[in-house]
């Protein structure tokens, strides 16, 4: 079998102290963390698109990036090309699984019976390097917004015609997804939005897209497929506006439609910021309400206002994300996919390790100090103290619902001007900065 990536050897743990750019400084897979392996806790997954399929592509020009696999004239052959390159990588990176869209792994024909063919052959493939490499699926999902067809959104297109072409794509996407063993299925709404209210009728797309989802749900128990939905909240681009905003809006989505039994929540770093607000504020929301289900992690660049994709470096953002993550009791079915892509010029092979290298131990250093916050509870400790007051007969009757504005008028007129206490932010931030290493 050749070798795509001859230059790279199976990365491994080196410790803190290494100098070896091929190595892992702190993500040491084995090594337990609050009693369990950090393969365990964080699931990294790599992705399709960006890794294997994004060539440095952007609005001003075209690829930079050339790739021995995807030479060839014929498009099944780099497909496979492609998915053996993918698979060595993974190997040699030492992920536990990998993530991707029907439409990257295999190329789309000019007749849906001809593409479902395709990704079947590419599937097939899939599924051998599966089994002989042990990398598994943590979720399938299907591009339903690169297609001209799709220009104007799939389950919230304003043809039916074209609602059927999307749900035709979802169901083989599921077979498949289910058929590799796929922890999870996710639905990124990439042109469920509008780019003018001047020829939109919001309410019926959001019906309509409602109903894509329900026949999910029904197929999904029809073909018993035990993993789990997903739904990726982003606030905008492509369209000017998705209708899975953010975290609220996608849990106030499922709720108007009946959907939160079967949906969890996909949260990306970017997207939260592209929404104005933090990766971790969304992560929060989304345990929060219970929804929390996976990570898409990433993150943007504070001076660029789109959408970057770039790897995540940030250890306040992975050791914030890690603790509210492990508070809720850390990843069930989800993951940390790295949705992310190397640089328009950093075109060399080895810079798709660097990148995944720097992220994994990012997310690595986060899960350890994370751990030792957990161990120590300052934060949790500070918080509880914050709202003792509610802990007393009075607080409690409030949040009972058991109270009324004339006891709230008595207790007032009684007690006079309510004691306040500080908020302690710079102290708590001086806390977080001790648990960086
Ligand atoms: C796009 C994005 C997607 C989804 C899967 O911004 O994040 O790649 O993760 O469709
Ligand atoms: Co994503």
């Amino acid at each position: 079998m050749p070798q795509y990536f001859p230059e790279v050897k199976k990365i491994k743990y080196e410790g803190p102290k290494s100098k070896n750019p091929l190595a892992f400084k702190h993500y040491n897979p084995d090594e337990k963390v609050m009693g369990k392996k950090m393969r365990d806790h964080l699931r990294f997954a790599v992705c399709y698109w960006h890794s294997f399929k994004g060539m440095g592509a952007d609005p001003f020009g075209p690829g930079t990036i050339l790739r021995s696999y995807n030479q060839s004239d014929d498009p099944m052959k780099v497909a496979e090309e492609t998915m053996q390159a993918a698979f060595e990588f993974f190997t040699k990176l030492g992920v536990e699984f990998w993530c991707f869209h029907d439409r990257d792994i295999a190329p789309e024909a000019d007749k849906l019976a001809e593409t479902n063919r395709r990704l079947d052959q590419i599937v097939a493939l899939a599924k051998k390097l599966q089994n002989d490499t042990g990398v598994k699926l943590l979720w399938g999902t299907s591009n339903m917004f690169s297609h001209r067809r799709f220009m104007a959104g799939a389950g919230t297109n304003p043809s039916p015609a074209v609602f059927a072409y999307a749900a035709s794509q979802v169901k083989k996407a599921m077979e498949v997804t289910k058929y590799l063993g796929g922890a999870g299925y996710v639905f990124w709404g990439g042109r469920e939005g509008y780019d003018t209210l001047l020829n939109t009728d919001m309410g019926r797309e959001l019906d309509h897209l409602a109903c894509l989802l329900h026949m999910a749900v029904d197929y999904k128990k029809k073909i018993r497929f035990g993993g789990q939905f997903f739904i990726e909240p982003k606030p905008k681009e492509p369209t000017k506006h998705q209708y899975d905003f953010d975290a609220a809006s996608c849990h106030a989505f499922l709720q108007k439609y009946d959907l939160v039994p079967h949906f969890k929540l996909n949260i990306e770093a970017n997207h939260a910021t592209l929404a104005g607000h933090t990766f971790l504020h969304d992560l929060e929301y989304a345990l929060a309400n219970g929804i929390f289900g996976s990570v898409d992690a990433n993150r943007g660049d504070p001076l660029l206002g789109w959408d970057t994709d770039q790897f995540p470096t940030d250890l306040y953002d992975t050791i914030m994300g890690m603790y509210i993550i492990l508070r809720g009791g850390g990843f069930k079915t989800g993951g940390l996919n790295f949705d992310a892509k190397v640089r328009r010029q950093s075109i060399d092979p080895v810079d798709l390790f660097h990148a995944h290298i720097g992220g994994m131990d990012a997310f690595a250093r986060g899960l350890k100090a994370a751990a030792r916050m957990l161990k120590d509870k300052p934060f949790e400790k500070f918080i509880r103290d914050r709202y003792k007051g509610w802990n007393t007969p009075f607080g409690k009757k409030i949040e009972k619902g058991r109270a009324t504005f004339e006891q709230m008028e008595a207790y007032t007129l009684k007690n006079g001007e309510p004691r306040i206490q500080s908020g302690r932010q710079e102290l708590l931030e001086n806390i977080l900065n001790e648990y960086i290493d």
